[in-house]
């Protein structure tokens, strides 16, 4: 069981294409965008490195990322690590007693399998779980 990496971190915004002059005066350029059904947003995506800035915009009023945006405001939403067996990743965590919000992989970004794990188990930080693709 190892992380290998970390794939992207997430950004909540109000608007994507709002966001997006300023993170190209930073030198970062979208390469992908996409409704990601599961999790109600669109997801823009910027590589740095080998990682990633996900910017996220919500597409419905109950999406998480929409309520983060009227609770904090933008901002950093949460990490995403790129792990080779998201399942006993999962299954070491709840050993730990970090509290899993998927107990089980949902399909996300990309077709792979994601889940999330709740900020109380890791130290306050949102954490994304996303092994394949
Ligand atoms: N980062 C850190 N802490 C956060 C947080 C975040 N993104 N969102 C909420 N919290 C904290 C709150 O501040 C609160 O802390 P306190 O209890 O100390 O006040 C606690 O978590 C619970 O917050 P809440 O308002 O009761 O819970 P929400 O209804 O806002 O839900 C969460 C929070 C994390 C369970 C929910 O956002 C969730 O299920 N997220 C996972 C899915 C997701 O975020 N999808 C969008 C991204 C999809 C993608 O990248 O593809």
């Amino acid at each position: 069981m190892t992380a290998y990496k970390i794939d992207h971190l997430g950004v909540a915004v109000a608007s994507i294409d709002d966001a997006l002059s300023v993170y190209r005066a930073l030198g970062l350029v979208e390469v992908k965008r996409e409704d990601v059904a599961t999790q109600k947003v669109t997801a823009a995506f910027l590589p740095v490195g080998e990682s990633r800035i996900e910017l996220l915009e919500p597409t419905s009023e109950d999406s998480p990322v929409a309520k983060f945006l009227e609770k904090r405001g933008e901002g950093l939403h949460h990490i995403c690590v790129e792990v080779d067996d998201i399942e006993a990743s999962l299954k070491a965590l709840k050993a730990q007693g970090a509290p899993l919000i998927d107990e089980t992989p949902k399909i996300g970004a990309g077709g792979a399998k994601i889940a999330f794990v709740h900020p109380k188990g890791l130290r306050g930080v949102l954490t994304e779980l996303r092994q394949g693709k």
